[in-house]
């Protein structure tokens, strides 16, 4: 009906530390609401595909270095850069899935000990989630899922750290999922998170930038 038009979608943010299932989680969300005929996309963040995400993708890789402030600022431009078309899409009405936001950027650069303010500061503006999606489990239990890849900050040591700063920054907002329980589950308790936060999103919840 014409009542649709203005009807935006959501977007919806999965966090956790490396090895808690986010990826396969955002990609299960994704099926899910294909099936249910929801307009959706899935999109991750660091975005590798643009010249930023490349610089980004190199220092993860170990193949560059750079230092700790400016390898933060080019995960947050990488998140700029693509705020435009975030919100184009969300106002079209597409919900966007998104695997990791400025959360990972706050807690990953906080972790090696810089200021959590002074991280934060280049976030403000974003376009702030309708929902914020914590897959919980303690780093001990992540490293022993294996298959951390040998990226830079793959590293038991590290994501303690990590951790410790999400915890930080989870505020009553986020909705806190235990990652050990079978995928099943988790996945039953993220679609109806989901669910009904795309409802509020039609119903005219609204977009506003993070603070
Ligand atoms: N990461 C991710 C950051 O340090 N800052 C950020 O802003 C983002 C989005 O990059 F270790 C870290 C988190 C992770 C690494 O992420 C790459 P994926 O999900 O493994 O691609």
């Amino acid at each position: 009906s014409s009542e649709n038009v203005n009807v935006r979608g959501a977007l919806i943010v999965l966090e956790g530390l490396d090895r808690s299932g986010k990826t396969s989680q955002c990609s299960r969300l994704h099926s899910y609401l294909a099936e249910q005929g929801i307009p959706a996309e899935l999109w991750r963040f660091p975005d590798r595909n643009t010249c930023v995400g490349q610089m980004i993708s190199s220092y993860l890789a170990n193949k560059s270095q750079l230092d700790d402030q400016a390898v933060h600022l080019l995960f947050s431009a990488n998140r700029w850069e693509k705020r435009s078309l975030m919100e184009n899409k969300l106002k079209s009405g597409t919900t966007l899935i998104v695997d990791r936001y400025s959360y990972s950027g706050v807690a990953f650069t906080s972790a090696k000990g810089l200021d959590i303010e002074w991280c934060k500061a280049p976030e403000r503006g974003l376009l702030a989630p309708d929902l914020v999606l914590y897959l919980d489990i303690s780093p001990e239990e992540a490293a022993k899922r294996g298959g951390y890849g040998g990226e830079r900050y793959e590293q038991l040591e590290f994501q303690r750290k990590v951790s410790q700063q999400y915890r930080i920054l989870r505020d009553g907002t986020w909705q806190i999922i235990d990652a050990c329980l079978p995928v099943e589950d988790v996945e039953k308790q993220l679609r109806k998170l989901v669910f009904d936060c795309i409802i509020a999103c039609r119903n005219g919840k609204s977009l506003s930038p993070l603070l």
